[in-house]
């Protein structure tokens, strides 16, 4: 057994889990070794999921909220203790650093704390009755069972956004997880597990973990499940969105990014390289935050380049397990790295030139780790407009800040965006409504690594979707608007005589 199936062992014995032989094995990305063998779902064991979440909901929906919520507490108090195992796991299947897998896991903590509060929270507003003696209200009831989706990426905390108010809002769940994370999530499923049976709750989350798109389509045509909540590729919210919509089963979708960065004359350009070098380079450019695209101001591009290009040159990229000090890891396999190679000779022939990086770097065989790449492209072509899910970043320019919103908002997708400003005018048209047409607006920040206070998600291709903070649990809840006649008179709206 390898160093990283035994590492993978362990955290798995530390939360309790215990895997039958049999199954398939999945590859770490640090060497492309395999690790342990994991079970393999079909689709009658979908369908049977989809079975027992049905049969738990009511029972589960007629909990108190705040009841709910004491599961979701406790879901966060083990997040907190096996917040190191967890991170293990990631690290071993998506290649993430240290840092960055702990801070996933953390995510999950405060998604948790977040949920707690709510539930005691969501609820409607009461409205002004035009009749006498009336009182209008709305209500929020469980939606039902619900199907969350996710991708390899952020293979837990994007979890635990659905699932930690999802459960609050009285929904039962069943998760298809990355076929490249079964490992994560069987972790993060043990831990809830452990949270709903010691308050006495039967397992209202059900994890299936299939590998052929076929065998998970029941989530998307059951009409059982009342919402599929997907994270992934724009391909793929083309396929999920409209199927599910056929059945007017409601769909929360997360899909691709195109994020930019405009930097303005003003700029403070230490804080700008920092927030581009993190945003661009951090998770190997496997973010759907990412950063994607400079806009820079004709005055300021050569010195932004130059000082982003001497940053690259001083990231560690290697085996990122049980080191401080490596900034970016793995790919998460060899055609990520074929994409990201592919986008760059495209780019060569339209006029690009590669600053730095792209390069494929020696740590060891198995692994895929390239050079964060930095590219300036002429124009803003369909190759700059499409979403490569790889550490690349193109340089473009600009002279006026029309043409730069223009250049910002001329992609299909509408994740995240960012200004780097000290012109408080500049900012103000930037976060306006004839700014950035993203879901996420940020000024002096990144567009990557959102506190979940906010709503999380994006316009356009990105899909529209919102999860985490703000009003997102409006998602997985159903709203009933009523009007309650306490009066002994019957009078109708509208003035209408009958
Ligand atoms: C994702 O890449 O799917 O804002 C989620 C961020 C993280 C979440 C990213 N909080 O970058």
């Amino acid at each position: 057994m390898t160093e990283f199936a035994r590492a993978a062992q362990d955290a798995l014995g530390r939360l309790g889990i215990e895997l039958a032989d049999g199954g398939r094995t999945v590859p770490t990305p640090l060497t492309g070794e395999e690790l342990v063998a994991v079970p393999v779902h079909a689709r009658d064991d979908v369908v049977a999921t989809i079975d027992r979440a049905t049969d738990a909901w009511p029972a589960w929906a007629a909990i108190p909220a705040p009841e709910r919520g004491q599961v979701v507490r406790r879901l966060g108090e083990l997040l907190r203790e096996h917040k190191d195992t967890l991170a293990d796991l990631i690290t071993l299947e998506v290649g993430k650093i240290a840092s960055e897998a702990r801070g996933e896991v953390q995510e999950m903590i405060d998604v948790c704390d977040l949920a707690v509060g709510l539930s005691r929270q969501v609820g409607g507003h009461t409205f002004p009755s035009e009749r006498p003696g009336h009182q209008l209200l709305e209500s929020w009831h469980p939606l039902g069972p619900i199907a969350v989706i996710s991708a390899f990426n952020f293979p837990a905390a994007v979890w635990s956004w659905n699932v930690a108010i999802a459960l609050v809002c009285g929904d039962t769940i069943v998760w298809k997880p990355s076929e490249r994370t079964p490992l994560t999530s069987l972790g993060c499923a043990a831990l809830l597990s452990q949270a709903l049976s010691e308050a006495g709750h039967p397992n209202v989350h059900q994890l299936v973990l299939t590998t052929q798109p076929d065998d998970a389509a029941p989530l998307l045509d059951d009409d059982r499940i009342r919402l599929v909540s997907a994270t992934g590729s724009t391909r793929m919210g083309t396929e999920v969105g409209p199927r599910v919509q056929r059945r007017f089963g409601r769909t929360l979708l997360e899909l691709g990014g195109n994020n930019a960065a405009i930097v303005t004359p003003s700029a403070d350009l230490d804080l700008a390289v920092r927030g581009i070098v993190f945003a661009a380079a951090g998770t190997a450019g496997q973010r759907c935050t990412t950063l994607r695209r400079i806009i820079a101001h004709t005055s300021v591009a050569d010195e932004l380049t130059d000082r982003i290009a001497a940053a690259y040159d001083q990231l560690v990229v290697d085996n990122p397990w049980r080191r401080d000090d490596v900034h970016v890891g793995p790919l998460i396999d060899e055609g990520a790295y074929a994409a990201m190679r592919d986008a760059i000779d495209r780019a060569s022939t339209e006029g690009g030139k590669l600053v730095t990086g792209g390069d494929r770097r020696d740590v060891g065989p198995g692994g895929c780790y390239v050079g964060p790449a930095l590219a300036t492209m002429p124009a803003q072509t369909d190759l700059v407009r499409e979403e490569t899910f790889a550490p690349l970043l193109w340089v473009l320019t600009y002279s006026d800040l029309d043409e730069a919103i223009t250049l910002h908002n001329d992609v299909p997708q509408g994740l995240s965006s960012s200004i780097f400003t000290r012109d408080v005018r500049e900012a103000g048209r930037f976060t306006g409504p004839l700014g950035s047409d993203c879901g996420i607006v940020n000024v002096n920040v990144g567009p990557s690594g959102a506190e979940v206070g906010g709503a999380f998600g994006g316009e356009k291709a990105t899909g529209g979707g919102r999860e985490t903070g703000s009003d997102a649990w409006k998602a997985y809840m159903r709203r009933a608007t009523t009007t309650i006649n306490h009066s002994d008179e019957l009078p109708l709206a509208q003035g209408v005589e009958f």
